[in-house]
C-alpha cells in the first residue's frame, strides 16, 4: 500500500491552542518510520500552511469561521489529489474541524469512483452541533453536522454535494460526551451510535463487528480517529478528555478489527494537543493505534489479507 502523509497544524477549530503542533508529535513519534517497518510506502507531503489562528470569541456562533473554512478548502484539496494518485491520505491534524474537508474528499473520489463510503467516526463527542446547538461555538464540534447539510454552506457543501453523508455511510463509536441540543438532533438524524454504554454491554469485539456490517468489495471505508476516543488515563494529550473511555486493550481491538477488513483507504488522526501531553506518551500511543490499523499484529492471522 501507498501512504501519504498530510499535516494539517490547525487550532482554529478548537476552544485549546495546541492541536495545530499534533502532525509534528506524530512525526517525533516515529509514524513514518513505524508505518514503514509494516512495510508500507509512506510519502510525507509536509505540512499544509494556512491562516493563523486570531484567538477571538464566536461571531454568529461560529468561532473563526473563516480561518476554518480556508483550512478545510487547503485540506480537501491536499487529500483529494493524493486519492487521485491512487494514494492512501492520513490527514495528520489538527483539531477535528478538518474532518469536512477530508470526508468531502472522500466523499467527492467515492462519488466519481463510483464507490460506496463507510465512515467510522471513533470519537468521545459525536461533532453533530451547529451554530444553534453548540454551547462553545468551536467548530470542532460541528463537522458531522456539517456533513450532513447543516451548517455554514462554505463547509455543507464542501464536497460538491450536500448532503456530504447520510445515516447509511456512518457509524460512530466511544461516545460518551454529547451536548443537550446535539442528543435529539443526532437521534432525529438517524446516526448509529455505539456509546460506551453499548461498548460496555456488547463489548468492543461484538460492537466491531456490528459497526463494520455490510461492507463489501466496492466500499471504501475511512476512519475519522479523534484521539479524544481513548480513555485520558491513556491518552491525555487532547483538548477536550472524557472520563471513561475505551482502555488500550479495547482500543487496539477496534482497530486490529478495522484493519481485517483490509479496507480502510483513508484516515484522520485529529485532536492530538502537544501542549497538554506528557512527553509525547499520547502520539506514541495514538502511534500504537495507528500501527494496528494498518494491520501490525502479534501473531499472523488467518483473515490478514
Ligand atoms: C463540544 C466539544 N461538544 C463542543 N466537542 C468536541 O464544543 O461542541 N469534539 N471536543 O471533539
Ligand atoms: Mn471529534
Ligand atoms: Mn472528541
Ligand atoms: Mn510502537
Amino acid at each position: 500500500k501507498r501512504l501519504s502523509l498530510i499535516g494539517v497544524p490547525t487550532d482554529v477549530g478548537a476552544g485549546h491552542r495546541g492541536s495545530s503542533m499534533g502532525p509534528e508529535a506524530l512525526r517525533v513519534a516515529g509514524i513514518t518510520q513505524s508505518l514503514e517497518k509494516l512495510g508500507l510506502d509512506v510519502r510525507d507531503c509536509g505540512n499544509i500552511q494556512g491562516p493563523a489562528n486570531p484567538w477571538q470569541s464566536p461571531v454568529n456562533g461560529y468561532r473563526h469561521l473563516e480561518q476554518v473554512v480556508a483550512w478545510n478548502r487547503l485540506a480537501h484539496d491536499a487529500i483529494y489529489a493524493q486519492l487521485q494518485e491512487g494514494r492512501l491520505p492520513v490527514m495528520l491534524g489538527g483539531d477535528h474541524c478538518l474532518g469536512v474537508g477530508s470526508i468531502s474528499a472522500v466523499a467527492r473520489y467515492c462519488r466519481e469512483q463510483q464507490k460506496r463510503l463507510r465512515v467510522l467516526w471513533l470519537d468521545a463527542h459525536t461533532d453533530f452541533n451547529t451554530a444553534e446547538l453548540s454551547p462553545t461555538g468551536n467548530i470542532h464540534g460541528m463537522p458531522v453536522a456539517c456533513l450532513f447539510g447543516h451548517g455554514p454552506e462554505a463547509l455543507v457543501n464542501m464536497s460538491g454535494t450536500s448532503p456530504a453523508l447520510n445515516a447509511d455511510m456512518i457509524r460512530q463509536i466511544g461516545i460518551r460526551s454529547v451536548d443537550a441540543g446535539e442528543k435529539h438532533f443526532i437521534h432525529e438524524a438517524g446516526i448509529e451510535v455505539f456509546d460506551m454504554r453499548h461498548i460496555d454491554e456488547t463489548g468492543m469485539r461484538q460492537t466491531m463487528q456490528e459497526a463494520l456490517y455490510g461492507l463489501d468489495q466496492d466500499t471504501h471505508l475511512h476512519v475519522s480517529f479523534d484521539v479524544d476516543f481513548l480513555d485520558p488515563d491513556i491518552a491525555p494529550g487532547v483538548g477536550t478528555t472524557v472520563r471513561g473511555g475505551p482502555n488500550y486493550r479495547e482500543a487496539q481491538l477496534c482497530m486490529e478489527m478495522i484493519a481485517d477488513t483490509g479496507m480502510m483507504a483513508s484516515l484522520d488522526i485529529v485532536e492530538l494537543n502537544p501542549a497538554l501531553d506528557v512527553r509525547n506518551l499520547t502520539a506514541e500511543i495514538a502511534l500504537d493505534m495507528v500501527e494496528s490499523l494498518f494491520g501490525q499484529s502479534t501473531l499472523v492471522r488467518r483473515n490478514v489479507k
